[in-house]
C-alpha cells in the first residue's frame, strides 16, 4: 500500500510523510537498506519507535555520477525532471543536454524552465526555440512576479517533480511560490556569518491544493553522468533517434565511422551542429572515468 513516502534522509533516519493525513514522522531504518527521497515504504511501530521495514518497488530513479563515475541514486518515483536554467548563472556547456540524457535513461519527462525571464530575452529565445523544435516542453518563468506559474503548476498536477539545475538559478524561489511556504534554507555560513538560501539536502514537499509532490534539490556546478556507453548517450538525443537506420554499421556510434547517417544529417543541417558537437563532447567526457580507472 502506497501510504508512507520518504521526504528526506539522514544517516540512520528518514523523515516520512503519511500521504493521506500529511503527518510527518521520523523513522529509523536498518543498515541493509537505505531509502532515498521519494521512496514509498512500509513502517512498523515498536515501543514508540518507528522503523522502516520495507521499501516498495521503485518506478524509476533519478541519478547522477558519484566521484567515481558510478550511478548514485538521488530520488525515486519521479515523473517530471524540471530543469531550471537562467541567464545568470549561465548554464555550463552541455549541462542541459546532460540532464536530458538522464531524463531519458531514468524515465522522467523533462521540462525546461527558463527562469529570471526579466533578465535577457535573446538567450531565452534562442535556447527555447532550439529545444522546442526538438519536441521538448519549455516554459519561461519569473519568480519575482510569478509569470507563467499556472502553466507550470498544471504540468505538476498529479505528478512528482524534481527541480534540478545550477545553484542560484531560482529552484527554491520557484518552489516557494508553488508550495506557498518558505523553504528550509542552508545553515548559516561559518565563513561569512551570513544566512544563505542555498539548499543543502534533497527534500520532498506535498504541494497544497493540487495533488502532487515537489522535490527541491541542491544546485550543482556540473551535473555528472555516470559511466555509460555511446548508445545510452545517443538515446538521449531525439534527433539522432529520428535518423537512425541510415548508418553503414548497425552498431555505429556516429563519431568516426564511415557511412554514418547521423554525420550526413549534420552536414545537411537536418541535425543541429551545436547539439551534435555536444553529443561528441559528452561521449568524450566518459574517458575521464576510464583514465582514472573507475
Ligand atoms: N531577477 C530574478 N531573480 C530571481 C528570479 N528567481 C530567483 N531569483 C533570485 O535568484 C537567487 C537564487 O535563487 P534560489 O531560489 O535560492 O536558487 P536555487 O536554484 O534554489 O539555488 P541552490 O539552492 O543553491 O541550488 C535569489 O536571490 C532569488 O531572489 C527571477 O525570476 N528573476
Ligand atoms: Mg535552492
Ligand atoms: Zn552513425
Amino acid at each position: 500500500m502506497k501510504k508512507y513516502r520518504v521526504i528526506s534522509t539522514q544517516k540512520q533516519t528518514a523523515l516520512v510523510i503519511n500521504t493521506e493525513s500529511g503527518v510527518q514522522q521520523a523513522c529509523f531504518f536498518a543498515r541493509k537498506f537505505k531509502p532515498i527521497c521519494g521512496d514509498y515504504v512500509e513502517i512498523q511501530i515498536n515501543k514508540n519507535e518507528h522503523l522502516i521495514t520495507k521499501i516498495l518497488p521503485q518506478n524509476n530513479v533519478f541519478s547522477r555520477a558519484n566521484h567515481k563515475g558510478q550511478r548514485q541514486n538521488i530520488a525515486a518515483n519521479v515523473d517530471n525532471q524540471i530543469i531550471v536554467v537562467a541567464v545568470k548563472p549561465e548554464p555550463t556547456r552541455d549541462l542541459i543536454n546532460r540532464y536530458l540524457i538522464a531524463a531519458h535513461l531514468c524515465g522522467m519527462k523533462p521540462i525546461i524552465v527558463f527562469n529570471k525571464n526579466d533578465m535577457d530575452k535573446d538567450f531565452f529565445n534562442e535556447t527555447n526555440d532550439l529545444y522546442q523544435s526538438l519536441g521538448y516542453t519549455t516554459l519561461s518563468t519569473n519568480a519575482k512576479n510569478q509569470t507563467n506559474f499556472d502553466e507550470l503548476i498544471a504540468l505538476m498536477t498529479n505528478k512528482t517533480s524534481i527541480f534540478v539545475g545550477m545553484s542560484g538559478v531560482g529552484k527554491s524561489s520557484i518552489s516557494e511560490i508553488i508550495l506557498k511556504q518558505p523553504l528550509k534554507t542552508g545553515e548559516i555560513s561559518k565563513k561569512t556569518g551570513k544566512g544563505s538560501h542555498v539548499t543543502s539536502v534533497t527534500h520532498m514537499y506535498k504541494i497544497p491544493d493540487i495533488e502532487g509532490f515537489l522535490i527541491d534539490s541542491p544546485g550543482v556546478w556540473e551535473y555528472g553522468l555516470w559511466k555509460m556507453d555511446e548508445h545510452d548517450i545517443a538515446a538521449g538525443f531525439p534527433e539522432i533517434q529520428a535518423k537512425m537506420g541510415h548508418c553503414k554499421f548497425s552498431n555505429c556510434t556516429h563519431t568516426h565511422e564511415p557511412g554514418c547517417g547521423i554525420k550526413a544529417a549534420v552536414e545537411n543541417k537536418e541535425i543541429n551542429q551545436l547539439r551534435y558537437n555536444s553529443y561528441l563532447r559528452i561521449i568524450d567526457s566518459m574517458k575521464y572515468w576510464d583514465e582514472n580507472n573507475y
